[in-house]
């Protein structure tokens, strides 16, 4: 296999899918001279079956709003490879989603899942519709009208979706609902459902907390703890804040968090009532980040810009895709940044990752770091099966070695020879080694 022509290949095959092209270019780079060790995988043409997703639904979902306007969105999912398992993956709802953001998530989803040591394939969907601004019905109706075509590719041991940007446990809620009145079963077809139907404790954590314990493991091999460090996070939503609150359990200070349109720096920190405010603020009121500086005037609001310019020892980005360019990594790299810990799925671009690498720092790629999400899911699936609830203990303990153990398979096969891990290395060989021999193992299917 030569990286580049295969990637060349599927950029004629594929225009206009820049997101998708550059998270497969990732992986083939770094898992080429692996790959090449196995010549059978080649026989089988394993990389292109592995690149081009299983199946593409394409669907087009219609409700009304409260204006009686009726209104059309887009519908995706993409169930891109179940050699070990079901599809697994979130929905994202959002106004940017297309095909090409929701093909990136759903391969980086597949390397993700393998790595989390459950068996869960690799899928994503979602649409184009932002739940921001919508009124709880509106929300429902979307909801109720997108699962009534989703039901149909999805079922527990066929591909079980969950959040991500913009769905959280209103519209997981909603999507259960319709999902159980249209098969009239109730199953564990989603997860990140709500305690009193399924849910898993620690679920809404996981993402968050796995992030941070990924991040202590980096800072191990440095001798060093969180604990008095200064820490920057963007994003405000799910991610964000349960990485902020392992963060200030373990003695770090949070000085920033983000949404789409501007970021709050709080000189002081955002301490436990701060963050009680901003999970308020954004979970329960749905209000905008700026409104923080107007509880808490101390902090200063900065508006359509990015925290990556601020002075900290760690960046933990935790909004979305790209949302780090290389300029952005130099900065921080000047200001002293020591760890990147990736919540979001591929925030830094590859100019990026190319500026924590030459500069030695440590760098976690979303993929090993923000795994803790879907492993939880994982979790969740297993007490469905068993038709059990475990306590938050056993399912924090549980996450907490996923972590450990993606953090030690990153480092046996990313170590450098001058002893540097390269976990994007790590993450992608040790990812696609299982999903190859699984898929070696079950024919040309
Ligand atoms: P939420 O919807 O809960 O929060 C998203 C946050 O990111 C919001 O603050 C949002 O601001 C901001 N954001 C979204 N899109 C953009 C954008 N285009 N530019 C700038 N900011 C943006 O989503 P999550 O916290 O669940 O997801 C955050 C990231 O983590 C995503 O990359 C997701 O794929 C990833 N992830 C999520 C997992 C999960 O379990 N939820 C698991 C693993 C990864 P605004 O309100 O302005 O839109
Ligand atoms: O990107 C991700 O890993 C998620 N959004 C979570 C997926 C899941 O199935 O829990």
């Amino acid at each position: 296999m030569e990286a580049k022509k295969v990637l060349e290949d599927l950029q004629r095959r594929f225009p206009g899918e820049p997101e998708y092209h550059q998270a497969v270019e990732e992986v083939l780079t770094t898992i080429e001279e692996e790959y090449n060790k196995h010549p059978e995988f080649d026989k089988m043409n394993l990389i292109e079956r592995l690149c081009i997703p299983d199946r593409i639904y394409q669907f087009r979902v219609t409700w009304v709003d409260d204006s009686g306007n009726v209104q059309t969105n887009m519908g995706y999912r993409i169930q891109h490879n179940n050699a070990i398992g079901p599809y697994k993956g979130g929905l994202r709802f959002h106004k940017s989603v297309n095909l090409s953001i929701l093909k990136f998530l759903a391969f980086e989803q597949t390397f993700k899942n393998s790595l989390t040591t459950l068996p869960m394939g690799g899928a994503k969907g979602g649409s184009d519709f932002s739940p921001r601004g919508k009124s709880n019905a509106e929300v429902m109706r979307f909801c109720q009208a997108f699962m009534l075509e989703l039901t149909k590719h999805i079922g527990p041991d066929v591909d079980v979706p969950a959040g991500d940007i913009g769905v959280g446990g209103r519209e997981v809620g909603f999507l259960f609902g319709m999902y159980k009145k249209l098969t009239h079963e109730f199953s564990g077809v989603l997860t990140g459902k709500g305690l009193e139907y399924g849910g898993s404790l620690i679920r809404p954590e996981a993402t968050g907390y796995g992030n941070v314990y990924f991040l202590q493991e980096m800072l191990k091999t440095r001798g060093e703890t969180v604990k008095g460090k200064k820490v920057l996070i963007s994003g405000a939503g799910n991610v964000a804040q349960y990485t902020a609150e392992k963060v200030l359990q373990l003695g770090g200070t949070v000085l920033t968090m983000s949404d789409s349109d501007g970021y709050i720096y709080d000189p002081d920190g955002i301490d436990r009532e701060k963050l009680d405010y901003i999970m308020d603020l954004k979970n329960i009121l749905r209000g905008r980040i700026y409104e923080y500086v107007e509880q808490y005037p101390t902090a200063k609001y900065v508006a359509g810009q990015k925290p990556w310019g601020e002075k900290a020892d760690i960046a933990l980005p935790c909004a979305t895709q790209n949302e780090i360019d290389e300029d952005a990594a130099k900065q921080l790299v000047a200001n002293g940044v020591r760890a990147v810990s990736e919540g979001a799925n591929m925030p830094s671009t590859p100019g990026a990752i190319r500026v924590f690498q030459e500069a030695k720092i440590l760098y976690a790629p979303g993929k090993a770091s923000n795994a803790g999400g879907v492993s939880v899911s994982g979790l969740e699936m297993t007490q469905n099966s068993e038709r059990l609830g475990w306590g938050a203990e056993e399912v924090d303990g549980k996450l907490h070695w996923i972590m450990e153990n993606i953090h030690a398979n990153c480092v046996k096969y990313g170590t450098e020879a001058d002893g540097y891990v390269n976990y994007v290395k790590g993450a992608n060989v040790a990812g696609f080694m299982k999903v190859a021999k699984a898929m070696m193992a079950q024919g040309i299917v």
